[in-house]
């Protein structure tokens, strides 16, 4: 279901399509690669090879998808919510990430594309969103898991981005990190309280939803570097700062402390100190499974995808509305 979206920006990539370049053009390219290299930001106005525009639109409108695919898995729980607090926690958090994907529609819009194409090809299945939130949500431990690992994956992600070269992208991506900062803390201090305060059944349940949750986690940062199709031209262009795998590393370094402090266990046998690298050595990362959630197999990818298309179709209405008002108010202010 979920394709190579652009098929023709991979042999590109790969150099198997050679557009010729006219003097003009050439010169240009040089021009931008010197801004790249001189770590200016790149504007939504300022000239740009056709492949870096189109790296852009695949990366954020991918990302713009996971935010708001990624809150149905959490909006099935906010009516289960344990207490007040962790229901109004849940909305504000859920409302959040509808909002970082309108930044990001709208950082996507800035490079010559419509929200409509992109929201297109997210319902016809042609686009691809991060492949965790293709699994299901079993237990209310499951949201703590998500905001403690989902989002701490996604920080550690996100970090770079703010200094991402394209402006609209960078610039979206801080107040992102900021917010994603909360939906962390809350995600680990929920799963805190279910830790220290909570029945044993209760602590089992966070730890059946961290097995569950912990190799999905790492598979967010990408196929190894050695499969990554796109990363040596984003590190290029200053897009991406930091491989898939680094980032991974550096996010198990981070969240083994933090499990210990939890008193929970990360499902790997493998996970070790490695004195040498002074970095945790792990096991192997099952990458068919990757593979075959991204390929639109996973447990959950044909619900989500038929969520988001109800839910596009149910608000028909209020885009119809929110049109007719604008057309109104238009031929108010000309009669006037
Ligand atoms: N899932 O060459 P590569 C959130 C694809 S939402 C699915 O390494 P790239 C949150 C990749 O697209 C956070 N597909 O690609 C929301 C490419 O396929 P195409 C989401 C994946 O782009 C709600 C192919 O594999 N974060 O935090 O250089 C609730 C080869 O990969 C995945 C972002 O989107 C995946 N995990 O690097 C809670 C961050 N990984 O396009 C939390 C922005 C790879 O050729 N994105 N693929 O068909 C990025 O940083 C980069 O796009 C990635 C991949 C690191 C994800």
């Amino acid at each position: 279901m979920y394709t190579q979206a652009m098929d023709t920006m991979a042999r590109e990539a790969k150099g198997q399509v050679q557009a010729v370049k006219s003097a003009e053009e050439q010169a240009r390219e040089t021009a931008f690669e010197a801004r790249i290299d001189a770590g200016e930001f790149i504007e939504a106005k300022d000239w740009m090879p056709d492949h870096y525009r189109k790296t852009l639109v695949r990366q954020i409108s991918q990302h713009a998808h996971s935010e708001i695919v990624g809150m149905l898995p959490e909006g099935n729980w906010v009516t289960r919510a344990p207490t007040l607090k962790r229901k109004a926690i849940l909305l504000a958090k859920v409302q959040d990430e509808g909002g970082h994907g309108l930044y990001l529609y709208a950082a996507a819009e800035t490079l010559g594309v419509s929200r409509d194409e992109l929201l297109d090809a997210l319902h016809s299945g042609r686009a691809k969103y991060s492949s965790i939130f293709n699994y299901p949500t079993l237990n209310w431990a499951d949201m703590g898991v998500i905001g403690w690992l989902v989002d701490g994956a996604a920080i550690m992600n996100q970090v770079p981005l703010c200094r991402c070269s394209y402006g609209p992208y960078a610039r979206a991506m801080v107040r992102v990190c900021k917010e994603e900062s909360f939906h962390q803390r809350q995600g680990f201090d929920a799963l805190n309280v279910m830790m220290t305060q909570g029945t044993p059944a209760q602590r089992d349940m966070v730890q059946d939803a961290v097995n569950r949750w912990w190799w999905p986690s790492l598979m967010m940062f990408g196929p190894p570097d050695a499969e990554s199709t796109h990363s040596t031209q984003s590190m290029r262009w200053g897009i991406k700062r930091i491989s898939n795998d680094d980032l991974r590393q550096k996010f198990i370094d981070a969240t083994v402390e933090q499990a210990q402090v939890l008193g929970v266990t990360l499902p790997d046998p493998l996970l070790k100190w490695n004195e040498a690298r002074q970095s945790y050595d792990h096991g192997p990362i099952d990458w068919s499974e990757f593979w075959n959630v991204v390929n639109g197999h996973g447990p959950c990818n044909r619900e989500r995808l038929a969520d988001r298309v109800k839910a596009w179709d149910d608000g028909a209405w209020v885009r119809e509305a929110a049109l007719a008002h604008e057309r109104k108010k238009q031929l108010r202010a000309k009669a006037a």
